[in-house]
């Protein structure tokens, strides 16, 4: 019988080895495939095939390793550095990785960008073509990559963030879809020198304040392109510098571990218990690897020889990753050395073939689009079309080129129709022309908005309702009402921003409501505008609905990079297959001084393409704004007006109902002299000029943008111009701020140029920032009397 147990336990044992050894192997095997796809990749940009490349080669090992941990439900925030992490976990594969390094606009070929990432900026997809969240808990989620260095951080915290709250917030427990009860990690990848930036440090301090499950990934090659770590680190190493934050017993902060990028089984090992506790605990850990590579230096602009000295070259090969795994494979007995061969064999030539099948993928459209433009031409010069020859010319050139882009397709057409334009028969040329423009615009320049379902521009406008005895009361208190009986009505609403949980914000708008609804769904944050960013915007990839406050609109310069880069960006880089709904809260315009009376619009409007910019000029219409955003899947800010929180409104009785179609502006005052186009607090400073102006016999349309972006769709200002043939715009910005762009809006788009009198103006705040005091407001900002001159001279023109 003993005998018979001591069989089983042998076999059960040969079972797990040998298992063991093929995992082992498989990993070797994708790190020998990463390094080809590297060195390969190298080549096609230095021969001319893609045009810039950045690699993984050095962090292979690493990098199979991380993978093993990573589960279903997990997301990753990471870098350009992470392709062996994408191969090892299935979700690139090389074929993908060279269409993408090719910029393949085919989705089907580069399904994490469609070739408007460079390479090795990953993504899986959150949301389907009708912007509805896929079920992100039986699979492996990458948010998608971007290029500025730290820029994944604040969204990192954001996505870990989610877990903590699908953990403990029980209104959300039924959302089965979206998590597994919060027990997913967000894993975060960083280079060393990126830890220099604020982002990383703001993201790491929140994170210890926060627990929320981040596992931190830190790849240390010593350098920033060229800058080595001495200059970029305190004491020349992150995990000493962060020792303040580390978790001792009884206190919140992160753990710290440190590992070498080399020693495979070190890592396998401190990565499943890393991972585990930062799975079950929400206590987030940095992952310190020290001695990482990079065998082809930072990317293929440039050559490392150029900085790093010859015993730093000789090290890196010594203590190459892959090169480690090798020796430890064979020390322990789990390849042979030719058996080893034999699979780095294999890998190259796969990674050829992938390549060369990728290549394929990319050219043979193109190519197809050439045979047809040199069959049209053909056409043309068999009936004796060629005027000086120039159609033959145009034909041999299209065909000496070896390795045609869309580009130069494009040239070609638009040269050979202007040629034959005044035949009858170039018709097919143009019109071929034509369905290419129209092609390469869908590759080229879909998606920086939802067009679906899930697109704002849906929802109409709703009338305002109000009981018959409906109360005049302070305007804050009709947002008070609306978040309240948002909180109540829709679960996956969460706000969060500095002073808005225990106080409920400076202006009172949650005053009250955290009591009520809870301290994790209406929170007080640190002062950290970036990372309040980054969370909100990990929140919403996740698919719930964060209205993130930036106290002052002044301050939404500190948190303005993640909204710019990241969120603005989001729907576009992936081409519509990531969400960021996120509703960015801040308050604007007139009241004190340099910070406190910021109306910055023309920042957010060149910074912030692919959102939504809503200037309400009262609280009522920000409610209606609030309910048409919830129902769409595209980013937003909204400015409220700063003094107007205490002016007077009536409360609406359908304030969950009511709504304002966005890009739709408002005429609040009909009048036949001059159209004044305006927003938010300014249109009453513009009401009490107007009244005057009445006075003098000038009458005045008034017109409420109510959004900058988008902006008029309905031409609302064109048809208020050709009725009075004059206009001004005026709001608070700097002299060509968002008055420049509304002029051009309706100048260039609108064709308003055509109906004008007398030359249009701009009115605008002055060139410096507005002085303290009320004086300092009158004379820094747009003030009536300047309105009535201004309008009085126009009238007199
Ligand atoms: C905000 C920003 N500044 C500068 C750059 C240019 N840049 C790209 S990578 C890089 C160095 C990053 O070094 P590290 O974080 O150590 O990562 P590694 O490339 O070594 O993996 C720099 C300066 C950038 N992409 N973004």
């Amino acid at each position: 019988m003993e005998e018979i147990l001591q069989t089983d336990v042998l076999a059960e044992q040969k079972v797990s080895f040998e298992r063991f050894r093929e995992e082992v192997l498989r990993d070797y095997g994708t790190a020998c495939e990463s390094r080809e796809a590297s060195l390969l990749g190298r080549k096609e940009v230095l021969t001319g095939k893609a045009k810039f490349g950045i690699f993984g080669d050095g962090k292979e090992v690493p990098q199979v390793a991380m993978a093993k941990f990573f589960r279903p439900g997990d997301f990753r925030a990471g870098y350009y550095r992470d392709q062996t992490f994408m191969f090892a976990t299935g979700l690139a594969t090389v074929e993908q990785f060279f269409s993408q390094l090719y910029a393949d606009p085919d989705i089907n070929h580069d399904p994490f960008s469609a070739g408007r990432q460079m390479n090795s900026h990953f993504a899986t997809p959150f949301v389907d073509e009708y912007g509805e969240w896929v079920d992100l808990v039986n699979r492996k989620n990458i948010s998608a990559d971007v290029a500025p260095t730290a820029g994944q951080m604040p969204r990192a915290l954001g996505l870990a963030f989610a877990s903590k709250l699908f953990r403990n917030v029980n209104e959300l427990k039924q959302l089965k879809n979206l998590s597994n009860q919060g027990n997913e990690v967000c894993f975060c990848t960083i280079g060393d020198a990126s830890t220099s930036e604020g982002h990383f440090w703001e993201t790491i301090n929140a994170a210890g304040v926060l627990q929320v499950p981040l596992a931190v990934f830190i790849w240390d090659d010593g350098y920033g392109i060229s800058v080595p770590k001495k200059f970029q680190t305190t004491k020349g190493s992150i995990s000493e510098a962060l020792k303040g934050m580390q978790k001792k017993e009884g206190t919140n902060g992160i753990d710290i571990y440190k590992v070498k990028a080399w020693d495979y089984a070190g890592m396998c090992e401190i990565f499943e218990a890393g991972i585990h506790k930062v799975r079950e605990t929400h206590t987030p850990a940095i992952f310190h690897v020290e001695e990482v590579t990079q065998p082809q230096g930072h990317s293929t602009s440039g050559s490392h020889e150029r900085y790093k000295s010859p015993d730093r070259l000789s090290w890196e090969r010594e203590w190459d990753c892959i090169r480690k795994m090798r020796e430890w494979i064979i020390d322990n007995s789990l390849a042979s050395d030719d058996e080893l061969s034999s699979i780095e064999e294999i890998a190259k030539q796969k990674v050829r073939d992938d390549r060369i099948r990728a290549w394929q993928l990319f050219i043979e459209p193109i190519k197809e689009q050439v045979s047809k433009v040199i069959q049209l031409i053909d056409e043309l010069l068999e009936q004796h079309i060629d005027p000086h020859g120039q159609l033959n010319k145009l034909k041999s050139d299209l065909l000496s080129n070896r390795e045609p882009l869309r580009r130069d397709i494009m040239k070609v057409l638009h040269q050979a129709v202007l040629t034959v334009e005044q035949y009858p028969q170039s018709a097919k040329l143009k019109s071929y022309s034509e369905s290419l423009q129209r092609e390469n615009k869908e590759y080229f320049s879909s998606h920086l908005y939802n067009q679906g379902p899930k697109s704002a521009l849906r929802v109409r406008s709703s009338e305002l309702e109000y009981d018959n005895n409906a109360p005049m009361i302070n305007a804050f208190e009709v947002l008070n009402k609306y978040f309240d009986s948002l909180f109540t009505t829709n679960k996956k609403v969460v706000a969060f921003g500095e002073d808005l949980g225990h106080i409920g914000d400076v202006n009172q708008g949650f005053a009250g409501l955290q009591a009520k609804h809870g301290d994790m769904r209406i929170f007080d944050t640190g002062i950290r505008e970036l990372s309040i960013m980054g969370q909100g915007i990990g929140l919403a990839m996740r698919g719930l609905r964060p209205i993130a406050e930036i106290q002052y609109a002044d301050y939404l310069l500190y948190g303005l990079q993640p909204l710019s880069d990241d969120a603005a960006t989001l729907f576009y880089r992936t081409k519509g297959q990531q969400s960021c709904p996120i509703i960015v809260r801040t308050r604007g315009h007139r009241l004190e001084g340099i910070w406190h009376s910021g109306s910055p619009m023309g920042m957010l409007l060149n910074s912030l393409r692919g959102f939504f910019i809503c200037v309400p000029r009262n609280m009522t219409q920000a409610v209606g704004m609030y309910n048409a955003l919830l129902q769409s899947n595209d980013p937003a800010v909204m400015v409220e007006c700063l003094n107007g929180y205490r002016l007077k409104e009536r409360l609406p009785s359908n304030l969950l109902d009511y709504t304002v179609a966005l890009g739709e502006p408002e005429i609040l005052k009909e009048g036949s002299d001059i159209s004044i186009v305006s927003y938010g607090s300014t249109l009453r400073i513009i009401d009490e000029a107007a009244h005057s102006l009445e006075r003098m016999g000038i009458s005045c349309e008034i017109i409420d943008v109510q959004t900058l972006l988008p902006f008029d769709r309905t031409h609302t200002i064109l048809k208020s111009l050709k009725k009075t043939n004059r206009i001004i715009f005026i709001d608070e910005d700097v002299p060509g701020g968002a008055a420049a762009y509304m002029f051009n809006k309706v100048m260039e788009e609108q064709g308003g140029y055509r109906w004008l009198d007398v030359s249009p103006r701009t009115l605008t705040g002055k060139d410096h920032r507005p002085a303290y005091g009320s004086d300092g407001d009158y004379f820094s900002k747009p003030n009536a009397e300047e309105i009535i001159d201004v309008i009085r001279g126009m009238m007199q023109e």
